[in-house]
């Protein structure tokens, strides 16, 4: 009957170590990226879970869309203090996939713009159902936010696969 508290602490110690190794910096090498996924945690990117990690609409786990064609993701949703969220905030999708933003309305000016190499940027608008639209060929993480609300939280990411 001790095998499942024996089981939690188990896990719990895994966790620390994961998160020590976040803390201690990408130091590259690590084993598990090449396993195949065994559980909704195991299978987000350190490089999501650290950028999102002031975004409180990420609860930690990627909403699968690996079989849709196209996804969509609101711009501004309820989060982070007001309408400043990309909603979901964490998607998986496969290559060839077209994602759509589309704007709520609410939560004053948003945009969405590219992290790393700028390899997309919308306009900056309040305009309820304006879209803005792109489409990922090339696998790995992408991460992206709105510049007005990016200090706050406003931060989205995808994992292409
Ligand atoms: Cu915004």
């Amino acid at each position: 009957m001790n095998a499942t508290p024996d089981r939690r602490s188990f896990i719990r110690a895994i966790g620390a170590v994961t998160a020590a190794g976040a803390l201690a910096g990408c130091s590259g090498g690590e084993s598990s990226d090449d396993s195949p996924a065994t559980g909704s945690d195991s299978d987000v990117p350190e490089a999501v879970s650290s950028y999102l990690s002031d975004t409180d609409n990420f609860d930690g786990s990627l909403t699968d869309e690996t079989d849709s064609d196209s996804v969509a993701v609101d711009v501004g949703v309820d989060a982070n203090g007001g309408a400043f969220g990309f909603g979901p905030a964490a998607v998986k999708i496969s290559t060839g996939t077209t994602v759509t933003w589309e704007w709520t309305g609410e939560g004053s000016q948003h945009n969405v713009v590219a992290e790393e190499g700028a390899s997309f940027e919308s306009e900056q608008t309040t305009e309820e159902g304006f879209t803005f639209e792109e489409t990922f060929e090339e696998t790995g993480v992408v991460t992206y936010y709105c510049t007005p609300h990016e200090g706050i939280g406003m931060k989205g990411a995808l994992v292409v696969e």
